[in-house]
């Protein structure tokens, strides 16, 4: 009786705790408190592996032109059975060690990893029995990938996550859309495919490899039945209760978290957002990818997400032997050493009370009655005194993280005056100020408002930028002190058609009621072909004149954009995807109130 009763109450509770989670009903409070390790870790590396690495985008003298080096057998269309032979059955990485790897992502600051586990060529890194496509079945290397790097993150404490390409599979039959398949031998009903293939590897994922924190679907659009994919979704969650998973089962489902890929974002629109980005310009290792990001960009990613409340999943790719580039070393070794001072601005970090500032980002802390603000400094006040605008708190503490160095602080009526800085700022790139203050926080943010002529001028030196380092130029701000403008803003690479650059400037502007505005510009361009967006509660869409060349600057009317009252984020962008875009400089956009 007594087994019974025992075992009734442990079904009863299994059955209670698996409707909590990813993918079931959940309080706000829930959900937090299963985010939570995600929040206090905001920094995670994704790691792109596999056989693709072998090739360096090129096979039987054909070269790939997209740069991911993980589609090669998609875009040189290598059949199946041709890329397990020659292309899978090199895959034998004998310098691999997942200790080497995740204690150099430890180092770096780094508290969760995320690996493919299977990435689109189907080809999977560990011991999966629902198929024999895998590292231990199909390769000379004959080990469990998955299993190595799982037991080094329990040994250095880190999350361990797993990618897996749920919808794409270009092995295993019906695993990819009917209309794009390139070998007889990936005919096959997808339903079955996600039946069998993903359904029993997941299930092996989450069975046999102790906790796994994090899963990252991907290719949701290419998912070809959405009630199947929700279904075997929610169930395959249950097996780890407090998993957290990404937007991209492709599915009715929502994920836990909002992905942006390639694109460095200035506002979110969800409440946990994370940025994936590569090192180079591709995912897994190419070897004639030299196109890497300096450590100091990937430094101001990081810290620009956390002050957005974001977290950053940077990526790195393997070589074929199972080494961490060089460049990506050198990267994790200079994040690393800057986490080791000043992480605790980052781990658990809150978005900055500000709009935006004129010397660098800003990340926060309330714990109990006690607010933290950690200003991170970019540009370092040569004359030892740093204004902090908007704040109207008196300051309990300020000090360097940087060896605990005190700095007095002054409030005066529009912000505190922090003094006593030293001459060298004490990290080349960002260097960190704390200020401890008692709770309740007092800022102005700082947001734009109407002039007293009741219109509303967004000039360029105000603007957020969400950026597409990918493949574009990045804006920047030039011009003379009080005539500044929005420059750089034009593709890098040069294209047979001009084409919009993904790049986006915002100005997030606050008004006291509802309203219709004219929407003009003072632009320069060279060239009549540049189709730009401005968005506000309405979206518009229009095409900017040739003012002549990219120096002469024109006053131009663009269209009108409702606002609402309160807090309003205006996005002057380009057009849609494909629509034109070469060179674009702004001095300013002006709001003029229609009624
Ligand atoms: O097609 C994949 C790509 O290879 C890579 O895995 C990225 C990483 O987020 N996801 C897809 C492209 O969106």
């Amino acid at each position: 009786m007594r087994l019974a009763l025992s075992l009734f109450i442990l079904l009863f509770c299994l059955n209670l705790s698996a409707e909590k989670g990813a993918y079931q009903n959940e309080t706000s409070a829930e959900k937090n408190e299963r985010m939570a390790w995600y929040t206090d870790a905001r920094f995670g590396l994704f790691i792109h592996w596999g056989a693709y690495g072998v090739l360096d985008g090129e096979y039987k003298g054909v070269k790939q032109k997209d740069p991911k080096g993980e589609w090669v057998m998609n875009y040189l269309k290598i059949p199946t059975q041709e890329y397990r032979d020659s292309v899978v059955s090199q895959f034998n990485p004998s310098n691999f060690d997942a200790d080497i790897w995740v204690k150099a992502a430890a180092d770096a600051g780094m508290k969760y990893i995320v690996i493919t586990s299977k990435h689109h060529d189907g080809f999977a890194l560990f011991d999966s029995e629902t198929s024999d496509y895998n590292s231990v079945d199909a390769s000379p290397f004959k080990r469990d990938i998955i299993k190595e790097i799982s037991d080094a993150c329990r040994k250095y404490d880190l999350k361990f996550g797993l990618y897996y390409s749920q919808a794409q599979d270009w092995y295993h039959p019906g695993g990819y859309k009917p209309d794009s398949r390139w070998d007889i031998s990936q005919e096959g009903e997808w339903s079955t495919y996600f039946k069998t293939i993903v359904n029993g590897q997941v299930t092996e994922l989450f069975t046999n490899y102790g906790a796994v924190s994090l899963l990252w679907w991907d290719s949701g659009r290419a998912t070809q039945d959405k009630e199947l994919a929700d279904s075997i979704g929610q169930a395959l969650v249950k097996l780890q209760p407090n998993i957290i998973v990404n937007p991209r089962l492709g599915g009715n489902l929502k994920g836990d978290f909002q992905t942006y890929e390639q694109v460095i974002p200035a506002v979110f629109s969800q409440d946990y957002n994370e940025l994936c980005l590569t090192h180079n310009r591709s995912w897994s290792y190419k070897a004639s990818d030299m196109e890497w990001k300096s450590p100091s960009f990937v430094l101001n990613s990081l810290v620009q997400m956390s002050s957005q409340g974001g977290n950053f999943l940077f990526n790195v790719g393997p070589d074929p032997m199972g080494n961490f580039p060089p460049q990506t070393l050198e990267t994790l070794a200079y994040i690393g050493e800057w986490m080791a001072v000043n992480g605790e601005a980052i781990y658990g970090s809150e978005k900055s009370p500000f709009y935006k500032t004129d010397w660098g980002y800003c990340t926060r802390k309330s714990r109990d009655n006690n607010e933290t603000l950690y200003l991170h400094i970019k540009q370092w006040p040569q004359d030892g005194e740093l204004f902090v605008k908007g704040l109207k708190n008196d300051i309990n503490e300020a000090y360097l993280l940087d060896g605990k160095y005190e700095l007095s602080t002054k409030r005066e009526k529009s912000g505190v005056i922090i003094s006593g800085l030293p001459e060298k700022a004490p990290h080349q790139d960002i260097s960190v100020i704390a200020l401890t203050i008692e709770a309740p926080l007092d800022v102005d943010p700082g947001y734009i408002h109407k002039n007293k002529s009741g219109s509303i001028v967004l000039q360029a030196n105000q603007a957020l930028f969400t950026i597409k380092p990918q493949f574009d130029c990045i804006p920047e701000i030039s011009g003379n002190e009080g005539d500044e403008y929005i420059d750089n803003w034009k593709n890098k690479y040069p294209h047979p058609r001009f084409i919009n650059t993904g790049n986006a400037a915002h100005w997030q502007v606050e008004i006291d009621a509802a309203s219709e505005f004219k929407v003009e510009a003072l632009v320069a361009t060279r060239n009549a072909q540049n189709v730009v967006s401005v968005k506000g509660k309405n979206t518009f869409y229009t095409t900017l004149p040739n003012t002549g060349d990219i120096s002469h600057f024109q006053f131009v009317e663009l269209g009108t954009i409702s606002l609402k009252k309160g807090i309003n984020t205006i996005t002057f962008s380009g057009g849609k995807k494909d629509q034109n875009w070469d060179y674009v400089r702004l001095k300013y956009l002006n709001l003029t109130p229609l009624k």
